[in-house]
């Protein structure tokens, strides 16, 4: 479902040439002319880009154009997330953003920071609701806490790559367009989402000791209700407590017997092993020295 672009609602949507007063950015984003990048492929980046317009539609879709590459073919990490939230322009650690924070998220993660936790693969998008309280859970990807989620394979995809969030009558829906034949895949849909009106959109990517490329095309938010006068029936929904009556069931905690110990290593922790381990050779070494020494000094007072 494309939207007829006459609904498309302006103050909430980024597009070239990005320079929109309506829209905020900070941390590690860089703006050219063909993108906006929230991270470069360096480790320990954090970016974001913020509607300062709250959202006061009831019902709205948001399309993203999206782009995430890297140098990286095995180990890259660690994904971008879109915001519909109270808070903004607060960094974090949940992909750039603030932990606890309050309203919706859809997290595209590319890297699985714990295999054993959840039963799927990666790149992984999902959905979180947050009235505020609960923490995501970065080592165990947010797994106890998810609303629902796919697979999908957008990472250096050859076709441009497309993620649409639909709310609508309290129904959140997912859907991808990631292998350039224009067409709306879905990912998710749940019910009974509960979202105020008076939110913030925005967008934050992260990298950590793996990295990535993590821009945004444009963002275009769309208005689905058709244009209809706000009724007494709508009145205020700005005061509605973020909640969801559905949650992925949790699982328990199991550690990835395919990820060693050093192969999680990166950067500065990897030469703090090799250092280490270079000292401990050196040692033995020194030590080896000495005892050969005592045995030969031994060896020549028998002469005598
Ligand atoms: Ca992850």
């Amino acid at each position: 479902m494309r939207c007829d672009n006459s609904y498309q609602v302006r103050e909430h949507s980024l597009i070239k040439p990005y320079n929109d007063d309506r829209w905020d950015f900070t941390g590690s984003t860089i703006i050219s002319s063909t993108a906006v990048r929230l991270t470069s492929d360096y480790q320990g980046q954090r970016g974001a880009i913020w509607n300062n317009i709250p959202c006061r539609l009831r019902n709205w879709e948001m399309h993203v154009h999206f782009k995430v590459d890297g140098k990286g073919s095995e180990l890259f990490g660690d994904g971008f997330a879109i915001w519909y939230t109270k808070e903004k322009m607060e960094m974090g650690p949940v992909f750039g953003n603030r932990d606890k924070f309050t309203g919706l998220a859809i997290f595209f993660d590319t890297y699985a920071n714990q295999n054993g936790a959840h039963n799927h693969g990666h790149p992984y998008v999902s959905a979180m609701i947050n009235n505020g309280t609960l923490s995501y859970d970065h080592d165990r990807d947010g797994t106890h806490t998810e609303l629902s989620g796919c697979e999908s394979n957008f990472r250096k995809s050859r076709f441009e790559t497309f993620a649409a969030i639909r709310y609508e009558k309290n129904k959140l829906t997912v859907s991808l367009d990631i292998s350039g034949r224009n067409e709306w895949k879905l990912c998710f849909t749940t019910s009974n989402v509960h979202l105020p009106t008076e939110y913030f959109f925005g967008a934050t990517a992260a990298t950590g000791d793996l990295s990535d490329n993590h821009e945004i095309m444009s963002i275009k938010v769309f208005d689905i209700s058709e244009g209809k006068v706000v009724t007494e029936d709508d009145a205020d929904y700005s005061n509605v407590v973020p909640n969801a009556e559905y949650f992925a069931p949790p699982r328990d905690h199991v550690d990835d017997p395919k990820l060693s110990t050093l192969s999680r290593l990166t950067g500065w922790k990897l030469v703090g092993v090799f250092v280490l381990a270079a000292v401990g050779i050196i040692v033995c070494l020194m030590i080896g020295y000495i005892l050969f020494n005592k045995t030969q000094q031994t060896s020549r007072k028998r002469l005598y």
